[in-house]
């Protein structure tokens, strides 16, 4: 029998913040599933390793955590790592207690578990007591309630998280890297003479983060953080026409030799969202800069608009598909397929295609916590490669990105994840032209 956390994710990620970015929770019991049975609660989560205790109030959490086990028997456990802790909804981070020195930090027997004197629950008749009390075997928390009725108890096991001993990819975390891959993007030469300046297409559904990405590329750029007008607005407010977004060293400066291009997302069914024959002829350079995508209204070729004998310069360059790592897994069988046929097709035109794969620090708390965890992190490892395998590619040719988006001020290592996908873009169209 399953049965869910009450912890909603923002305060799981708050309760996570107390700890080693390398560690998740694993429910092990809740009050409310077990009929507020203690004895079943020593039963399941005795001797299973680290563990914190959740108390809920209305608008409270309070807890503690321990780093050995929980006892199978009635005892005291002496353990220098424990803490306790609290939450209130409307705090921005949980703040922890740790134990002084000299004390016991948990205790328990058959009716209830401590940590010290200052967090104790209590079973009676089918329900838990909670007292909170401000003592000074931990760290001086300032509380006091006594008897009280929870709402509910959980317990989690604290386990080791899912970061993997290396790197799956290297990358250098540092200031001169950062240097240098900036330097090489901004004085980037396109393979051949022919070409001033390379198109890149983003292509993917709504919200994967496609003018994000512009605008992360801009603000590690001009040391800022650049929000591009149409971000995030949905449903209505997404951009429906190609638009081309020359890329500059600094605000305001003479462009680089890549243009980003931005165009209406491939919608969840056949009949929404962009066409095959118009990325297609995006691609290919018939469609005309401003150009608005209708849904069942193909472009015209034969338009006065289109150009129909494109030169080098007009067509695209390379093909991104930027897909959300969260929500890999409901994307609809009808995205697949177009993805794939339009794979088919723009092989067919000798165009390379990469995947960008956004949102990782929504589906790995310690990517979350420190881009420089994305490729030592499991999880963003196997989203890797379940975007390989939905996309036909091999998994060299998916990026994992962050971008920027709530944040006030950029920051070297995420400059340096969106800095490196786009030297991956800038290799695969060289390395086409090459051959
Ligand atoms: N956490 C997180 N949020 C992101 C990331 N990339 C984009 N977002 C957010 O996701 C939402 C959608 O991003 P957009 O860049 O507007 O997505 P889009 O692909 O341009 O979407 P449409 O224009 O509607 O097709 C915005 O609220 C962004 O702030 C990311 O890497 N991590
Ligand atoms: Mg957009």
């Amino acid at each position: 029998m399953t049965f869910n956390s009450r912890l909603d994710t923002e305060s799981e990620k708050k309760l996570l913040k107390l700890f080693d970015p390398n560690v998740n929770f694993r429910l092990l019991y809740k009050g409310s599933h077990f009929r507020f049975d203690i004895s079943k609660l020593f039963e399941i989560c005795s001797e299973q390793g680290s563990f914190i205790l959740i108390v809920y109030f209305e608008k409270y959490i309070f807890g503690g955590f321990l780093k050995k086990s929980l006892p199978h028997s009635n005892k005291q456990v002496e353990d220098e790592d424990a803490f306790v802790f609290s939450l209130r909804d409307m705090d921005s981070t949980a703040t922890r207690f740790s134990v002084n020195k000299g004390y016991h930090a948990f205790h328990r027997n058959n009716y209830s578990i401590s940590f010290g004197n200052c967090l104790k629950v209590a079973a009676s008749k089918g329900e838990f007591h909670v007292d909170l009390c401000s003592t000074c075997d931990f760290n001086c928390p300032k509380w006091s309630r006594k008897k009280q009725l929870c709402d509910e108890v959980e317990l989690h096991r604290v386990q080791a998280g899912d970061l993997l001993p290396g790197p799956w990819r290297g990358l250098p975390w540092t200031e001169a890297n950062r240097d240098e891959l900036r330097k090489n993007l901004v004085s980037y030469e396109p393979p051949i003479a022919e070409l001033t300046q390379v198109r890149v297409l983003l292509l993917g559904p709504a919200g994967a983060g496609k003018s994000s990405f512009i605008g992360s590329i801009k603000s590690a750029l001009y040391g800022h953080i650049v929000n591009l007008p149409g971000i995030g607005s949905k449903p209505d407010g997404c951009i429906k026409k190609l638009k081309s977004y020359p890329i500059r060293a600094e605000k305001g400066g003479q462009p680089i030799a890549l243009t980003l291009c931005d165009v209406w997302d491939l919608g969840d069914t056949e009949e929404t969202g962009l066409s095959l024959h118009d990325a297609l002829a995006v691609i290919k350079g018939h469609a005309p800069e401003g150009y608005k995508f209708q849904s069942g209204m193909p472009i015209n070729l034969s338009s006065a608009s289109c150009c129909l004998d494109p030169e080098l310069q007009d067509k695209i360059h390379c093909v991104v598909f930027v897909l959300n790592a969260r929500d890999l897994h409901s994307y609809g069988e009808s995205l697949v397929k177009m993805i794939k046929k339009l794979r088919r097709e723009i092989s067919d035109l000798d165009v390379p295609q990469l995947v960008l794969l956004s949102h990782v620090d929504e589906v790995c708390h310690a990517v979350n916590m420190d881009v420089r965890y994305v490729y030592t992190s499991r999880i963003v490892q196997k989203k890797v490669q379940e975007a390989a395998s939905l996309a036909g590619v091999p998994v060299s040719f998916v990026l994992p990105v962050k971008n920027y988006m709530s944040e006030l001020t950029v920051n070297r290592d995420n400059d340096i994840l969106i800095f490196s996908a786009v030297r991956q873009i800038l290799y695969a169209i060289d390395d086409t032209f090459e051959v």
